[in-house]
């Protein structure tokens, strides 16, 4: 799948704007016809999440079905050109019918995808997009589906939330990111698979093209001065090339030198048919014992896990927010982020190419259950890691895949009777779509210091709240225990890398003595950590858990966010945010 683009070959026209929803938790859409209209609705702004948009009419813990309604205005340019709607996301699965006639579903959660709407939409007519979309998750995902019941089941009815999840932010519904209807060649490029690389201070390149027809495939690379073209060798409808670039600029992160790649698409006798283009960077990631190395240098990573949420748009793409949060990861003096606990919209991810941020792309899955994983769920766990490297292979800010967070949560005995075979073959196929980055996963301290999935891992991530839900109150020791878990897994002589630490902190709320909530206890917990982190040899970095306060599913250790952000919901620092531009920058 090609992102929507404009050039001479391919048009875009983007529906982000004003839609109607309505809602239907008795599943009546589809018998009432909904599909070709959905008749009665509320105004609903896309991209943008139901919730916080309708709260007072009644959805804010809305889970469940709700049909949404656009129309556009096919333009007589589309005539004869394939013409598709492109979705940069439903949350979290949705289907779409266009003037009625049903065009298919959604792929994995969080994640693109894009449908032929050709035989619907007639250019120079008005067409009518209904997207039945549901935010409850499927029983067999790599995110699974709870119920009240399974909390009653499970003796933790403690943990209930409201809406019913097991995780820690909040289930929004609805179209969260962009969605475009699109005019491309009838022979086109379907997709492509780019692999930048960085070798000897030469830029490589690998392309693989799947193609509807055409014939040859020219590949230019443009930037900084230098211009290089390549054709590529056909094998039916697969297309590849390999190229290499004398003295490119490296992408780094204090320089994040970028080129542009332009894919041509040759009919028989050399003219043009078709053109993709897209942003790439030529750099080099690789671990050397346990030792992070960018374009041959020690990498440590400093940053944050972050969520996409915000006030009023839920997880919806909010591009002045994007702006600021790159502009404050900046002035913290942050590298790095992990897009916790889902892809993000790729709008972020064009933001940290060109910013220098490194990311660490998450697959969705989160607290995976052991108890309930069946050959459905790895099959959906693979499709989803599969679909996440698809669409951002190309990226240099990319430096790493996460695919799973905090599986084994529930310290059920079965994740370590059966999630070795499980994490095997899941790291494998990653690897085999995507052979150029290391793979990690987010242990939990449930799932045990010798969880299953760091035999198979190349970097051992792990999540520790010691100083918050353990040892609360005791920043020495919490600190020690950190040291003594990053001891004990430098064994494995693999890089070791915090991806969560943190507490919770109430802006505004102070102390002279160690206190939980004040913002001086925040900051003075992740200093100590920092301090263990930096001092320790096998330990590329961390993130701080989380950059800013987001809204979590309502439950009582919760006040309607989860206060562990350095940032308030609406981007002003706390305490902990100076402490770690200090840390991070030098300049107190
Ligand atoms: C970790 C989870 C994260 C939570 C965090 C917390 O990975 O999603 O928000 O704990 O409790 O277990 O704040």
């Amino acid at each position: 799948m090609i992102r929507p683009q404009s050039n001479a070959f391919r048009d875009r026209i983007d529906l982000s704007g004003v839609w109607r929803v309505r809602f239907d938790p008795d599943g009546m859409g589809e018998v009432s016809g909904w599909s070709a209209g959905i008749g009665e609705g509320f105004a609903i702004a896309v991209p943008g999440s139901w919730n916080e948009q309708l709260a007072e009419a009644g959805f804010m813990n809305y889970v469940g079905a709700a049909w949404l309604e656009t129309e556009v205005f096919v333009p007589v340019g589309f005539e004869g050109r394939r013409i598709d709607l492109r979705f940069g996301s439903a949350d979290y699965e949705a289907r779409v019918w266009a003037d009625g006639v049903y065009l298919g579903s959604s792929g994995p959660a969080m994640l693109p995808f894009e449908l032929d709407a050709t035989a619907a939409a007639l250019p120079g007519q008005m067409l009518r997009i209904v997207v039945r979309v549901s935010n409850e998750l499927p029983v067999d995902g790599p995110t699974q589906r709870v119920t009240r019941q399974d909390y009653v089941d499970e003796r933790r009815i403690r943990d209930e939330y409201l809406p019913t999840v097991r995780f820690d932010f909040f289930p929004y519904g609805g179209l969260n990111r962009p969605v475009h209807l699109t005019a491309t060649p009838r022979t086109r490029i379907e997709a492509v698979r780019v692999t930048p690389g960085l070798k000897g201070g030469q830029g490589t390149l690998r392309i693989e093209a799947d193609l509807s027809g055409g014939a040859g495939l020219v590949a230019t690379v443009s930037g900084h001065g230098q211009e290089a073209r390549t054709e590529g060798v056909r094998h039916g409808h697969l297309a590849s090339l390999t190229m290499d670039l004398a003295d490119v600029r490296p992408w780094s992160s204090p320089d994040p030198a970028l080129y542009r790649l332009m894919l041509d698409l040759l009919d028989a006798v050399g003219g043009v048919v078709d053109r993709v283009e897209m942003d790439i960077g030529f750099r080099d990631i690789r671990i050397d014992g346990s030792r992070l190395l960018l374009n041959g240098g020690p990498v440590q990573l400093r940053g944050f896990g972050k969520h996409e949420d915000s006030p009023i748009r839920g997880r919806g793409l909010d591009l002045p927010l994007l702006v600021r949060d790159f502009q404050l990861l900046r002035w913290t003096g942050a590298n790095s982020v992990r897009t916790s606990h889902y892809p993000y919209s790729e709008e972020f991810l064009d933001f940290a190419d060109r910013e220098g941020i490194l990311v660490i792309g998450e697959a969705f899955s989160i607290n995976l259950d052991f108890r309930r994983v069946t050959d459905a769920t790895l099959a959906a766990h693979k499709a989803a890691v599969e679909a996440l490297i698809h669409r951002d292979m190309h990226r240099p800010s990319v430096i790493a895949w996460s695919l799973a967070n905090e599986p084994g949560y529930l310290a059920e005995p079965e994740y370590r009777e059966r999630s070795g075979p499980y994490w095997k073959a899941l790291f494998d196929h990653a690897r085999a779509v995507d052979a150029s980055r290391p793979l990690t996963h987010a242990n939990v301290g449930y799932a045990g210091i010798d969880d299953p999935a760091f035999d198979v891992a190349d970097i051992c991530s792990i999540n520790r709240y010691y100083g918050w839900y353990q040892s609360p109150g005791r920043i020495e020791e919490a600190a020690a225990l950190l040291r003594a878990d990053l001891d004990h897994l430098a064994e494995r002589g693999k890089p070791l890398f915090v991806a969560e630490f943190g507490a919770d902190a109430l802006a505004g709320q102070h102390s002279t003595t160690d206190q939980l909530f004040t913002e001086e206890y925040q900051a003075d917990l992740i200093a100590a950590f920092w301090g263990v982190i930096a001092d320790h040899p096998a330990c590329i970095g961390g993130h701080v858990w989380n950059f800013a306060d987001f809204r979590t599913a309502q439950h009582g250790r919760r006040v309607v966010v989860n206060l562990k952000g350095v940032f308030t919901r609406d981007r002003q620092p706390k305490r902990a945010a100076f402490r770690l531009r200090d840390l991070w920058t030098g300049t107190p």
